[in-house]
C-alpha cells in the first residue's frame, strides 16, 4: 500500500513497512505522469530531490527547483489530483534488511491521494534594466515558472530611489505599457519598454546608475502556473534595486531639424531625451550645400 501526496514541490510517500532512509535515490527512480495510462507526453523522470526524512514507513521527498519548474510549465501534470500519477523503479529505496521496494511500472502509475495546491505567491528575486538599446528592456526574475500572459505592465513603477515617499528629489513612473518579449512561460520574463515611456524614464534620470534604478510593483502584477497573485513590492519597504544595468553609452542622434525665418529659430529633434543645459550653440554651423568642401 503506497499513498503519493504532492504539497507544493513535496512528493510525501507512505511505504506499508518501515523503509531505509539512507538508501533512497530519487534521480532516475521516479517519474511523474499525467495520466493513468502513464504514457502520454506528459510525463518527467526527475532529476534530482532530496530528503531530510528518516528511516520509517514515511518519506517527504522535495523536488530539485529544475524539475519543480518543468512541471509548473505542464498544463496537465500535477496542476491537479486528476493528472498527479508517478511510477518507480525498485531502486527507489530498500526496507530495513535491504529488500528493494516493489516497483511500479509506468503504464500502472499509481495515483495521488491528496493534491495541495501551490498557494505561495510568486515574488521578483532579481531584476535587470538595459538602458542601451532604444526603447531599452528590463528583466523579471522569479524563483518560479510564472505565467508570461499574466503581466500587467500599469502594476510596476519604476522609481529613482528605495523610498519614493521620503521627501527628497526622487522621481518614479508607472509603466503605461510594454512589449513581453518572453514566449514560453518561464522563471524569468523580458519586456521593451514602450518608447513613450522609456524616454520618461530618462528624463526622470531612471537608469543612470545602479543607485538611482529601484523597482516597486502592486500585487497581483503577475501570477505564477497555479494563479496565485504575485506579492507586492512596497515603496520604501521591500522596493528592488537593479542587479545588472546596461548604462545608456549610445550617443542621441539628430533626426530632424526646423528652421524659422520669420523668427530666426531653430527646433533639433533628436531620437532621445537629451540634457538642454549641455547644448552648444557654438558647435552649430550651417551650410547653404550638402558638402562644404564640394562644388
Ligand atoms: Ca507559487
Ligand atoms: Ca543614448
Amino acid at each position: 500500500m503506497l499513498v503519493v501526496r504532492y504539497f507544493l514541490g513535496t512528493l510525501r510517500l507512505n511505504f506499508d513497512e518501515p523503509v531505509n532512509a539512507t538508501s533512497l535515490q530519487v534521480a532516475g527512480s521516479i517519474t511523474l505522469h499525467g495520466d493513468r495510462s502513464g504514457i502520454a507526453s506528459n510525463t518527467l523522470q526527475l532529476s534530482g530531490g532530496s530528503s531530510s526524512s528518516a528511516s520509517g514507513p514515511q518519506l517527504l521527498i522535495d523536488l530539485s527547483v529544475d524539475d519543480l519548474n518543468i512541471v509548473k510549465r505542464f498544463e496537465d501534470l500535477f496542476s491537479s489530483s486528476n493528472d498527479s500519477f508517478i511510477s518507480f523503479t525498485n531502486a527507489l529505496v530498500l526496507d530495513m534488511n535491504a529488500n528493494p521496494v516493489e516497483e511500479v511500472l509506468p503504464g500502472t502509475p499509481i495515483q495521488t491521494v491528496l493534491y495541495t495546491t501551490d498557494t505561495t505567491s510568486p515574488i521578483v528575486s532579481s531584476f535587470d534594466v538595459d538602458m542601451a538599446a532604444d526603447p531599452g528592456t528590463f528583466t523579471l526574475h522569479f524563483a518560479e515558472t510564472v505565467r508570461v500572459a499574466s503581466l500587467k505592465m500599469e502594476y510596476i513603477t519604476l522609481q529613482t530611489a528605495f523610498n519614493f515617499s521620503r521627501p527628497g528629489s526622487s522621481e518614479r513612473l508607472s509603466l503605461t505599457g510594454g512589449n513581453v518579449t518572453t514566449m514560453v512561460d518561464n522563471t524569468s520574463i523580458s519586456v521593451t519598454f514602450l518608447k513613450a515611456d522609456f524616454d520618461a524614464l530618462k528624463l526622470k534620470g531612471y537608469g543612470v546608475s545602479n543607485s538611482s534604478s529601484w523597482l516597486t510593483m502592486d500585487t497581483a502584477a503577475i501570477r505564477d502556473m497555479a494563479g496565485t497573485p504575485s506579492s507586492p513590492l512596497v515603496d520604501g519597504v521591500n522596493a528592488l534595486r537593479v542587479s545588472t544595468l546596461v548604462l545608456d553609452t549610445t550617443p542621441p542622434q539628430v533626426e530632424f531639424f526646423d528652421l524659422n525665418m520669420n523668427s530666426g529659430k531653430i527646433d533639433l529633434f533628436f531620437s532621445e531625451p537629451v540634457d538642454a543645459d549641455s547644448v552648444r550653440v557654438e558647435h552649430f554651423s550651417m551650410q547653404n550645400k550638402l558638402s562644404s568642401t564640394g562644388p
